[in-house]
């Protein structure tokens, strides 16, 4: 999978025009929230780099996160992805096995030491010194801590990999961590959600590529771009929840009606993903849009604080509150047509927003 040449020569090879690639970087600038202008230069700069050499590690993981970027829903952005990238190694893609499998990251180890990117899927098991998942003869923890070591940047692919996710569950009988409790020396760049969002992995490779620096990160090290608003602050059903018109259960009337799904159990106000922008399936839909609240799936924790069904205010999600900016003043402004006791819950947000400049957002869950 290894080339040499630069991505301008790949695109060429294989047929693809200067306008293709424009197109391409126009859709990258929109989803990376940058200006217009810059798809030009993204063209330009993209066209004369060198591909990216990538090596993939799969640990603890269901290959959702695998199957997720390959499923991306316009050929031409898989396409895309496959042109920037060297993808030296991927066990799950990658045509060889064995030894020549090894060879090919050895190979690309040694030829790109210290610009290659890092990504793994999985968590790390860590008990009895990581036997509980290994590969090649070595365990997780013992190729993490060998392939990291020369690594530019590492990417966290998937909530296992970002904050430990599924196989972290108690009572993590594998002792899992997530990637960043053993990488502490480099960039760790978080790309969350179980599985993550196609174009959230490809745009911000896409973005260390075009601009040779990690995109700006919110306080779990995730790409702001994506992860930078709630799926409350951008869900089509926001509108309802502002007039306290909420579904009481999945075949009411308020279920047919379309109305916000916080009552059952939705936890998109203490979520921070792109899933209501860019949804999935080319656009398709995304959980709420078909009628089941979000579950939480790009937050730390999420596997372990049950009440699924429950509204936020009863399930257990940590110390973490109904976040604010946006969303505040939207409760607050909604709050004048509904209940008592959701009056009083805006007011007190809206307070604490007046009280403190800062926005009121996630805290890590221990
Ligand atoms: Fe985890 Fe990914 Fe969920 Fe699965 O690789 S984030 S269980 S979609 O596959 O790691």
């Amino acid at each position: 999978m290894s080339e040499t040449g630069t991505i301008g020569e790949a695109l060429i090879a294989q047929g693809i025009s200067r306008r293709s690639l424009l197109k391409y970087t126009g859709y990258l600038a929109s989803i990376l929230a940058l200006p217009p202008m810059a798809s030009r230069a993204m063209a330009d700069a993209l066209a004369s780099a060198k591909r990216q050499s990538v090596i993939w590690l799969s640990f603890q993981e269901c290959t959702g996160c695998t199957e997720s970027l390959t499923r991306s829903f316009n050929p031409t952005i898989e396409d895309m992805i496959f042109n920037l990238i060297s993808l030296d190694y991927q066990e799950t893609l990658m045509a060889s096995a064995g030894t020549a499998a090894e060879g090919a990251m050895q190979a690309a180890r040694t030829a790109n030491k210290g610009k290659y990117v890092l990504v793994v899927d999985g968590s790390v098991s860590t008990g009895a010194g990581g036997v509980y998942s290994t590969n090649a003869g070595k365990s997780n923890l013992e190729t993490l801590k060998e392939v990291a070591a020369d690594a530019m940047a590492v990417l966290s692919v998937g909530t296992c990999a970002a904050f430990g996710g599924i196989p972290m569950a108690k009572p993590n009988p594998t002792g899992a961590v997530p990637v960043s409790e053993i990488i502490t020396d480099k960039p760790v760049i978080n790309i969350s959600g179980c599985p993550p969002i196609p174009e959230a992995i490809a745009g911000t490779v896409a973005y260390i590529i075009t601009f040779g620096k990690l995109p700006d990160l919110d306080h779990l090290n995730r790409p702001k771009a994506f992860f930078g608003d709630s799926i409350h602050d951008r869900c089509y059903r926001r509108p309802f929840y502002d007039k306290g018109q909420f579904a009481k259960s999945f075949d009411d009337e308020g279920a047919r009606n379309g109305w916000c799904l916080y009552e059952v159990g939705c936890k998109g106000p203490v979520t921070y993903n792109a899933c209501a922008t860019l949804k999935w399936n080319g656009g398709v839909s995304f959980p709420i849009q078909s009628g089941h609240g979000c579950l939480g799936c790009s937050e730390p924790g999420f596997w372990d604080r049950g009440g699924f069904y429950k509204p936020l205010s009863a399930a257990v999600m940590g110390n973490r509150e109904i976040i604010g900016g946006a969303a505040v003043a939207g409760v607050a402004a909604g709050a004048a047509s509904v209940a008592l006791a959701r009056k009083r819950r805006a007011a007190a947000l809206a307070a604490q927003a007046a009280a403190s400049a800062a926005v009121v957002t996630q805290e890590k869950t221990p």
